[in-house]
């Protein structure tokens, strides 16, 4: 493993209880839903990922296929093509960890050997060849929940009895199972519900407000709320207008233990998880006379 992989983990506490790693999003696509199309030359996003880093970013997030809903699948080549460039001027400019957002095990190799320190598959190890090339690399690997496709997935979602907690939480249970018997190792596996990817609005925040569920696996949460459309489900607006929902669901999530956020607006929610930390700090652990610092102006 990487010592910036390593530098993450020990950020991810799988307690729920520490400090709350932060990857900023860098999307060298020409379609993600938000941010597509503005960071396709590598020295466009070198300097993104400069500027997340100088924000506050703990790590940043590399992705060369877009998920949203609808988008179809890029062949292996295209990313590749997108991506390779990109992440070798971003490694060359910054030293924090750099995850790369493929479910692709050619690409994750490529990636590995191109100085990337973590994989961040959204499918989970559906390739079967993944779990293999992170065990080979000792590379950290983030496990999402899918339902479906990208390309059908909002189509209806539907879960057994309602319960999208439940189905989530085994489905990521069989995952760390099939990931484990691969060779990955225990410490490397964090785990995410999958905010948006076949899930309802109503799924996405009940996945929110019971995160400690799925925190109760044991291992360190990831979680990607931002800007997504069941935001715009309960305050309308454009992705664009959906920062306090976006910081709303990063300040429940941290609260119910989520331990990194990948989000597009650095500055902003490094500030609302570190309220939201000092907040949880003060649940978890409720002594009387435990002192914070405040800064001199703080009432
Ligand atoms: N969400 C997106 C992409 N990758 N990875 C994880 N682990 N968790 C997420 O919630 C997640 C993810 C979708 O968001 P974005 O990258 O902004 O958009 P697009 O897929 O259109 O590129």
């Amino acid at each position: 493993m990487t010592s910036r992989g390593r530098r993450l983990l020990a950020l991810s506490d799988p307690r729920g209880t520490g400090r709350v790693g932060v990857l900023g999003i860098l999307n060298v696509t020409p379609d993600s839903f938000s941010d597509g199309g503005r960071h396709m030359e590598p020295a466009e996003a070198a300097a993104r990922a400069e500027e997340m880093v100088a924000e506050g970013a703990d790590a940043v997030d590399v992705g060369a296929e877009s998920t949203r809903p609808g988008a179809a699948p890029v062949p292996e080549e295209e990313e590749l093509r997108r991506l390779l460039p990109a992440l070798g001027m971003v490694r060359s400019r910054v030293d924090v960890p750099i995850s790369v957002d493929t479910y692709k095990a050619t690409v994750a190799r490529a990636a590995l050997d191109a100085g990337a320190d973590i994989i961040n598959d959204v499918s989970a190890g559906r390739d079967p060849a993944m779990f293999r090339v992170v065990a080979a690399a000792d590379a950290p690997i983030v496990l999402m929940h899918m339902q479906g496709t990208p390309a059908t997935m909002q189509g209806d979602p539907v879960y057994p009895g309602e319960d999208v907690v439940g189905a989530v939480r085994g489905f990521l249970q069989d995952r760390i199972a099939a990931a484990l018997a691969a060779g990955v190792a225990r410490d490397a596996i964090v785990i995410d519900p999958g905010i948006g990817f076949g899930k309802t609005p109503a799924h996405n925040l009940m996945l929110i407000s019971r995160l400690d569920a799925i925190v109760a696996l044991g291992h360190a949460v990831l979680i990607g709320p931002s800007r997504k459309r069941f935001i715009a489900a309960v305050v309308d607006g454009s992705p664009l207008e959906r920062l306090e929902g976006t910081a709303a669901a990063v300040a429940l999530a941290v609260d119910r233990g989520a331990s990194l956020v990948r989000i597009h607006d650095v500055a902003p929610m490094v500030r609302v998880v570190r309220m939201a930390e000092a907040l949880r700090r003060f649940r978890k652990a409720p002594a009387p006379g435990r002192s914070i610092e405040v800064s001199e102006d703080g009432v």
